[in-house]
């Protein structure tokens, strides 16, 4: 039997900081415990300490201080002792696998402490839509077992593979799985492709999905930073504070910043670019509306794009799933954001 109640989900909500919150797990037979124990970066160490000289320095342990790190449970594992479970199975194409048991002993140098950060992240943002009724209410987005793959080849580019389903993290610069902005954002292309099988068929579709995961990743994290207490010091509209310290100059140092002033006249067709764009349309509408609206409204429309889909459809349809969703008010807000980045037809 597994675990799947949404009492479950619920109890298991709140970081487990001491045994008393054991006490409140429900009660389901034999696999009945609580969650195992786990160490992970708070988001990321840049976001969490506002440290923007944080730097790597070939993954050693002592470029991160003890606490940027905080003790959170693995929730909805199954019982294999590895790290796989409702919304996540992950594993290790080089390094040693991970074991649940000894989750709270690793840190950044550890090659299994990327593989911790992949699974908590992305249990945490399928529960996060599962909050604001996908799976429930609303279709599910993603509602399944996501497989991840974790390597220690150099490229500096995780990546969303449609063909097998798999987010795959790679070690370049920052180990890009020591980010949860960069965690969540593949796992936005993941739940694009579950929503619109082979979504990203046009440049402009391809755009769409970047945007999505990089606000998909802000959105994540600042809702755990709210849920679990957890400092939040850089600004919000910034991506990727720890992963792009390998690549960036200057500070504050982020992959991309989601509110950018980028119109439709302003796309290079080079899609993370170009995302930008709709990105800050996202960005403006959940500024609007509040997070829980926007993100309803967000992710509610995707299920309605082409896979080939333009900006201008796009915008349309998100206007009328506002429309649909939230009434006159909430399509305005939407349609204004779309307006203001100058797409065409909306
Ligand atoms: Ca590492
Ligand atoms: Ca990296
Ligand atoms: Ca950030
Ligand atoms: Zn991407």
């Amino acid at each position: 039997m597994t675990r799947r109640t949404s009492r479950a989900l619920v109890a298991a909500a709140a970081v487990t900081v001491a045994s008393a919150t054991a006490a409140l797990l429900p009660s389901a037979g034999a696999s009945a415990a609580a969650a195992p124990q786990a160490r992970v970066f708070m988001v990321n160490p840049v976001q969490s300490s506002g440290d923007q000289s944080l730097a790597d320095h070939k993954d050693a342990a002592s470029d991160v201080p003890a606490s940027a790190y905080a003790t959170v449970a693995l929730r909805n594992l199954d019982a294999s002792g590895a790290l796989s479970g409702r919304w996540a199975a992950v594993r290790s194409e080089t390094g040693k696998p991970a074991k649940v048991a000894d989750a709270t002993s690793y840190d950044r140098h550890d090659d299994e402490f990327e593989q911790v950060m992949a699974y908590f992240w992305v249990n945490e943002a399928q529960e996060y839509l599962q909050g604001l009724g996908f799976g429930t209410e609303l279709r599910g987005a993603n509602d399944r077992v996501q497989p991840v793959r974790l390597n220690q080849w150099g490229s500096d580019n995780s990546f969303f593979t449609d063909k097998k389903d798999e987010i795959r993290f790679g070690k370049g610069g920052v180990d890009d799985a020591e980010d949860a902005e960069v965690i969540v954002h593949e796992y936005g292309h993941a739940v694009h492709e579950a929503q619109v099988p082979g979504f990203g068929g046009s440049a402009e579709a391809g755009a769409i999905g970047e945007a999505f995961g990089d606000y998909l990743g802000m959105e994540v994290g600042a809702a755990a930073d709210a849920k679990y207490g957890w400092p939040m010091k850089t600004e919000l509209a910034c991506v990727g504070d720890w992963d792009s310290t390998g690549y960036t100059a200057t500070a504050p140092h982020c992959l991309r910043r989601l509110d950018g002033t980028k119109t439709y006249a302003d796309r290079v067709g080079e899609v993370h670019a170009d995302g930008e764009i709709w990105s800050r349309a996202l960005f403006d509408i959940r500024n609007e509306l509040g997070a829980r609206t926007a993100d309803r409204i967000i992710v509610n429309a995707q299920f309605g794009f082409a896979p080939d889909t333009s900006f201008k459809d796009a915008a349309l349809t998100t206007v009328a799933t506002a429309q649909k969703m939230y009434g006159t008010q909430a399509a305005a807000a939407v349609r204004d954001a779309f307006r203001a980045r100058a797409i065409p037809g909306v």
